[in-house]
């Protein structure tokens, strides 16, 4: 049996493996991957979206020559209908080598047609809900490129000109931020010359980073909507009527598909699961949500109405273009890559407009376990400064909250020149970051008053609970309750800090990760206390008892406790409420302000 790399989005509460591949049987859940086999014996080794950035470019063993290779066969024949690419044992050595260059596999999209197909992955309802496209405004599809691979950069344009209808695409733009690869020159304007659709390619000489890449495409562009893809995506059928009806509605929407899978390692097409929706954590990194509870049961009686979301992932949406302009484009001091996601979707909200996510349409996007370019600067340096701008402008008094426990981001505030935003924050009479949380993302984790915000101590250890290391579906801290060390200091790590509301409440952090209690089993004495995916349901609530110190759970009526004999090898369980040192707890808020 052959053995590849893919990975899956995974609901713990809904399984979606079902949604793609039938046959495929969940074998082996381990720490950091799940394994999956299908019938035929094959192994599919499913790993978690890793979203982090590495950003110390390409591996130094990668010779010139290697890099300006243009691997592309002139009839390659797999992974048809999005189907995954077996690579024969022999050519192993040179597929690893080929990996690094772009921190996928090269050897396995080279094997792909350039106009591969794919599985109609919508819900059976998106086609009744057929849109009336004769009205309908045309796009401009923006693609911004920095040393992108031939393959995965044709793919994205022939799946884009192959499955829109044509009257609603005016033309591909091509960005290419200052490519040192020599394929990406006169090849690639060629290739483009001679394509069925409008395609250009614009240069940049210098390296402008995305923002500015993407700048220099939509000012360019003729059509009504503007399109962005990254430059390694794979669109189905169907995939823009349903983004540019909404938009026509409205044009005050911002619309993205749902963002599938390619493997990095199998180039499968992994359809996802539609209902996780955009926001961030604490250090304002973008993150994936679980609708969950009542919206989900609501949701449920139509699976494919679009649905707001707080934030977006920031490379795959549609929006009209004179509105994107209005609402002033882009904040073009940002660097290279990151941040700006989050600046679009707090401008848009704030000031007036919406962000919504389109169940029927699917969009695929080639996801990395890290970046291969550079970041002249330093990665650190660029991401903190994009996100410190993004702080200044338009998180208000929040901007302390994140300043104070992101100190890289706070010894750069000073540097920006933020006026000219701020001017257009004011002009477009945006409202202010406090009602974004309240009423964008009510269900938002960041502390408020009332809203207790600190360290939880086990008063006889002298232990603070701790987020578990264990990664989710969803790349959450999930796994058994711990405590360690309380960490003393003003603001301790925020791996020791979590969030409770007033009363009967979840006790979670900024991952939406909740502590939890299983239902009992056979009349078990001591239940052990995890942390999973918040559902705010009652195996989520908890109570403090002032007078007690003790921590009430809702739903078994237990007391959380460290026991000196446990039943299974972990720290933290609810055992029958009593007066015993052990189940005596401690709030300490940490000063936020
Ligand atoms: O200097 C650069 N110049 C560029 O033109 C750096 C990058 N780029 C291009 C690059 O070639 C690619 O086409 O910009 C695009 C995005 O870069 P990726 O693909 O390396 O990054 P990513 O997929 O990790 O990036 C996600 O976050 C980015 C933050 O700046 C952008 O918003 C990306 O568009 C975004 N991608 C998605 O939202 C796809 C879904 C991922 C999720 C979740
Ligand atoms: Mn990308």
């Amino acid at each position: 049996s052959v053995m590849f790399i893919g990975f899956w989005n995974l609901d713990a509460d809904i399984p979606t493996s079902a949604n793609y591949r039938d046959d495929w049987v969940n074998v082996r859940l381990g720490k950091d991957q799940r394994q999956y086999v299908d019938r035929k014996g094959i192994h599919v080794v499913v790993g978690h979206y890793l979203g982090d950035v590495a950003g110390d470019g390409p591996s130094p063993n990668l010779t010139e020559e290697l890099m300006n290779t243009n691997m592309f066969e002139p009839k390659p024949r797999e992974g048809l209908n999005g189907q995954p690419v077996f690579i024969p044992p022999h050519l192993s050595q040179k597929m690893k080598q080929l990996y690094h260059i772009n921190r996928f596999n090269l050897m396995a999209s080279d094997r792909i047609p350039l106009n591969r197909s794919l599985p109609d992955v919508r819900k059976k309802k998106c086609l009744s809900r057929a849109v009336d496209v004769s009205n309908l405004p045309s796009s401009s599809v923006i693609i911004v490129l920095h040393n992108e691979a031939w393959s995965t950069l044709l793919r994205t344009v022939h799946s884009v000109i192959n499955r829109t209808p044509g009257h609603l695409l005016k033309e591909i733009i091509l960005v290419d931020d200052a490519s040192t690869r020599a394929f990406l020159k006169q090849p690639l304007d060629e290739y483009v010359a001679k394509l069925p659709k409008p395609t250009r390619v614009l240069r940049s000489s210098e390296r402008i980073g995305l923002v500015k890449a993407r700048m220099l495409g939509a000012r360019q562009a003729v059509g009504e909507i503007l399109v962005f893809l990254d430059a390694h995506c794979e669109c189905t059928i169907g995939w823009l009527e349903s983004l540019v009806e909404r938009v026509h509605e409205d044009r005050t929407r911002v619309v993205c598909p749902v963002i599938d899978i390619i493997s990095d390692e199998s180039f499968a097409y992994i359809r996802s699961f539609e209902l996780h929706w955009g926001a961030f954590n604490w250090d304002l990194h973008f993150r994936w949500y679980t609708l969950g509870g009542s919206e989900l049961s609501k949701r449920r009686q139509d699976l494919t109405t679009p649905f707001k979301t707080p934030a977006m992932a920031g490379g795959l949406f549609a929006m009209d273009k004179n509105y994107f302009f209005e609402m002033g484009g882009y904040d073009e001091e940002m660097k290279i890559w990151g941040g700006e996601n989050l600046e679009m979707s707090f401008r848009i909200w704030q000031c007036g407009g919406s962000i919504e996510i389109v169940p029927c349409s699917h969009v695929g996007h080639l996801f990395r376990k890290s970046s291969p370019y550079s970041f002249p600067g330093g990665v650190t340096s660029i991401l903190f400064t994009n996100l410190a701008r993004v702080a200044l402008i338009w998180m208000d008094e929040w901007k302390e909250f994140y300043f104070k426990f992101n100190p890289e981001a706070a010894s750069l505030r000073d540097k920006q020149a933020i006026r000219q935003r701020i001017v257009l924050r004011e002009k477009l009479k945006c409202k202010s970051f406090s009602w974004y949380l309240d009423n964008v993302w009510p269900q938002h984790f960041f502390p408020k008053d009332n809203r207790f915000f600190g360290q939880i101590q086990h008063i006889a250890s002298n232990k603070c609970l701790k987020k578990p290391s264990g990664k989710g579906s969803l790349n959450q801290p999930v796994g058994p309750a711990i405590i360690e060390p309380c960490i003393k200091s003003d603001t301790p790590s925020l791996t020791q800090i979590f969030v409770k509301d007033q009363g009967e409440s979840f006790i979670g952090t900024d991952d939406s990760v909740c502590l939890d209690v299983p239902p009992r089993e056979n009349e078990q004495t001591q239940i052990g206390v995890r942390f999973v995916a918040c559902s705010f349901l009652p195996t989520q609530r908890w109570k403090y008892n002032e007078k007690t110190q003790q921590l009430e759970h809702a739903d078994s009526g237990m007391c959380l406790d460290i026991p000196e004999v446990v039943s299974s090898p972990q720290d933290v369980f609810v055992t029958e409420c009593q007066t015993i040192h052990s189940q005596r707890w401690a709030f300490l808020p940490v000063p936020w302000k």
